[in-house]
């Protein structure tokens, strides 16, 4: 074909292809990440990571545009953006992906996981990957399983150190159904609410008091609108890796799967910045002035047993078994 071409078309094909070279060349599709919370904090060095290896390892065809600190809204309107294609990236704590696919709703049960071992275990078990794989049909991927770890109480109007204590508290919860009947069950008033909003409804006492792992109440300075800490861990947090399927379906097979394996890695920083904040966290809050109240496991018990109701109604939601599948998982 081409030597049908007369000399003049062939160099003008050249010079188009040419032409097109450096677009060719540069045709790198830039993916923007959201999470909330600032760089150094969890979700954040978990993004930092996956920026790096993207980079280094998928051969310059993507490039990763991060934006911490809420930039892209709260986590369920970038957990939304993620679903519309306009966000590809988002890290967030499972609290409003419930909204989104239910099935996610069951990591989120008060006191399911012993400890930070057990629900790495399920999560990045076979239960965990049959969550994520729910994600598909609900408009989202979810690419691994983060952290944002075991969540205590704050609140501004007295110490919490039994149920009885926390009757009549305004804590604010994320948007979250499970969350929401375990403080109802308790008597407390739960408010859900965008954690970009948290800060000043606490400062004007709009509500009482939130529920936070250490990274994020440290991240957030609620000290500086938050008088007593109660370290309950009443729940473990977990986050999720999404990536918007418009971006997702546009890779081949194996960037596919490349990107899977970084945010598993991705989350793997993260889990450690966790465990490093919640280390150096509780005493920087002393220090800062935060009367501290630490549960003893028979307080912590007390909590577990008041909230009997609410463990029936989860049982109805989810199946007995597949609570009991999670709890007694090694
Ligand atoms: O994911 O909303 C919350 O309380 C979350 O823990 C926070 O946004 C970090």
């Amino acid at each position: 074909m081409f030597n049908r071409i007369s000399a003049a078309g062939r160099g003008l094909l050249v010079a188009a292809s040419l032409a097109a070279w450096p677009l060719a060349a540069s045709a790198q599709t830039v993916l923007k990440f959201g999470f909330g919370l600032p760089s150094e904090a969890h979700y954040g060095v978990g993004a930092v990571f996956m920026q790096k290896a993207i980079a280094e390892r998928m051969g310059g065809r993507y490039r990763i545009e991060l934006f911490p600190n809420f930039q892209l809204g709260g986590e369920r309107e970038m957990t939304e953006g993620a679903q519309l294609g306009t966000i590809d990236l988002v890290t967030t704590s499972t609290g409003p992906v419930g909204n989104f696919v239910p099935d996610t709703l069951i990591t989120d049960i008060p006191f399911l996981f012993r400890d930070y071992a057990h629900a790495r275990g399920v999560l990045d078990g076979p239960i965990g990957q049959a969550i994520l794989d729910k994600c598909p049909s609900k408009g989202l991927v979810c690419l691994a399983w983060s952290e944002n770890g075991f969540r205590h109480m704050t609140n501004n109007r007295r110490e919490v150190k039994s149920p009885a204590d926390a009757k009549g508290l305004k804590i604010r919860t994320m948007e979250n159904q499970v969350h929401m009947t375990a403080f109802r069950t308790l008597g407390a008033l739960p408010t859900p609410m965008a954690f970009p909003e948290l800060f000043s409804a606490l400062q004007q006492g709009t509500v009482d008091g939130q529920e936070n792992p250490i990274g994020v109440i440290v991240s957030a300075k609620f000290v500086q609108v938050q008088k007593h800490l109660t370290l309950s861990g009443h729940l473990y947090s977990p986050a999720l890796v999404l990536m918007s399927p418009a971006a997702y379906n546009k890779m081949s097979p194996d960037d596919r799967k490349l990107i899977v394996q970084i945010a598993r890695e991705g989350a793997a920083v993260s889990r450690q910045r966790v465990e490093q904040l919640e280390r150096e966290g509780v005493e920087s809050l002393k220090a800062a002035g935060m009367q501290i109240r630490a549960l003893s496991p028979d307080e912590k018990a007390a909590f577990q047993n008041s909230l009997a109701p609410a463990y029936a109604e989860y049982a109805k939601r989810f199946g007995q078994a597949n609570i009991d599948a999670i709890r007694n998982a090694k």
